[in-house]
């Protein structure tokens, strides 16, 4: 990772239905995301918010794709965007918005790697397609999408697919899996650490096993870190909690040895949803996760 950082607010909350993702961008610039980094000496260039279609939401043409038409013109312009920011040597760090967004930052990126690997820190595992999914909200699909499973809409952003490969990928936190997810995450063998093993094993030992993995056969990694794959007790501002997650300390941990490993070559922060929140709690665990990754230490 160089030190030059752009940030990318995307203030999408169409991929689900709960209100108010849309505002994780500001929360997190409130937070004080910009002035951290800055004080980790990062030169950061706040590129704003990309202008996320709002749609009437009765409008519903198709309920196995919810609000496919505003997700895919979002995403498009995202990855453009975040393809512009690579172009420059420049560090994508985008914030979320629902984690629909993700299929438009990798659509951005992935070009730019042969086998750009991902972290995928999530209670979901977000492998659904249009076929599988028990809810038609597109945020349960990014990861599939990105691998090229789903409808060709959502799969062909950028122009291009698959932008990853089922080998280069690590799921951490997952513990609410539907059956098509668990399906295709049988079939393509891809590596999930599920809270069973995090609990078994302990964080510490989930990220040295995911770094060694992924250093050898990668070369760039991308962080998609959703905050419900935290604890809801540590990130209660999200639209789909799940109990039973990661904490707030094994998270910082993580993202510490993630900055020690100097893998990750971009990131998003997604799902932080300020009116579901508790006084900006989660845009602040969100902000000091940032902070971990990029080198802030204790001491
Ligand atoms: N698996 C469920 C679905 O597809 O509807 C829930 C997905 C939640 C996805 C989130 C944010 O990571
Ligand atoms: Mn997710
Ligand atoms: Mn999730
Ligand atoms: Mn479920």
């Amino acid at each position: 990772m160089g030190n030059k950082l752009s940030i990318l607010g995307v203030p999408m909350d169409l991929g689900q239905m709960r209100r108010g993702v849309d505002m994780g961008p500001s929360a997190m610039r409130y937070a004080g995301i910009v002035n951290r980094l800055k004080k980790l000496n990062y030169d950061v260039e706040d590129l704003g918010d990309i202008r996320a279609e709002i749609t009437d939401m009765t409008q519903n043409e198709n309920s196995s794709l919810r609000n496919l038409k505003a997700i895919t013109d979002t995403s498009t312009v995202l990855a453009d965007l975040v393809g512009s920011v690579v172009e420059k040597g420049r560090f994508p760090l985008v914030l979320g918005g629902d984690h629909s967004i993700a299929i438009g930052t990798l659509a951005g990126i992935g070009r730019y790697f042969q086998n750009l690997g991902v972290i995928w820190y999530d209670a979901h595992g977000d492998l659904n397609t249009d076929e599988t999914s028990p809810s038609g909200n597109i945020h349960g699909m990014p990861l599939a999408a990105s691998l090229g499973f789903g409808h060709p809409v959502l799969t062909e952003i950028g122009g291009y697919s698959p932008k990853i490969k089922p080998e280069n990928v690590v799921i951490i936190g997952a513990r609410d899996l539907d059956e098509g997810e668990r399906k295709l995450i049988r079939e393509k063998n891809i590596n999930v650490f599920t809270m069973h093993e995090i609990d078994r094993l302990g964080m510490a030992k989930v990220m040295e096993q995911t770094i060694d993995y992924l250093k050898d056969r990668t070369d760039g990694v991308h962080l998609s870190l959703d905050l419900d794959g935290l604890d809801p007790h540590d990130a209660p501002g999200v639209g789909t909690p799940v109990l039973g997650g990661i904490s707030y300390r094994e998270s910082h941990l993580a993202m510490e040895m993630l900055a020690e490993s100097r893998l990750i070559t971009s990131a998003e922060f997604v799902e932080v949803n300020p009116i579901l929140d508790e006084r900006n709690k989660t845009a602040e665990v969100a902000v000091a996760l940032m902070a971990s990754l990029f080198g802030d230490k204790l001491l």
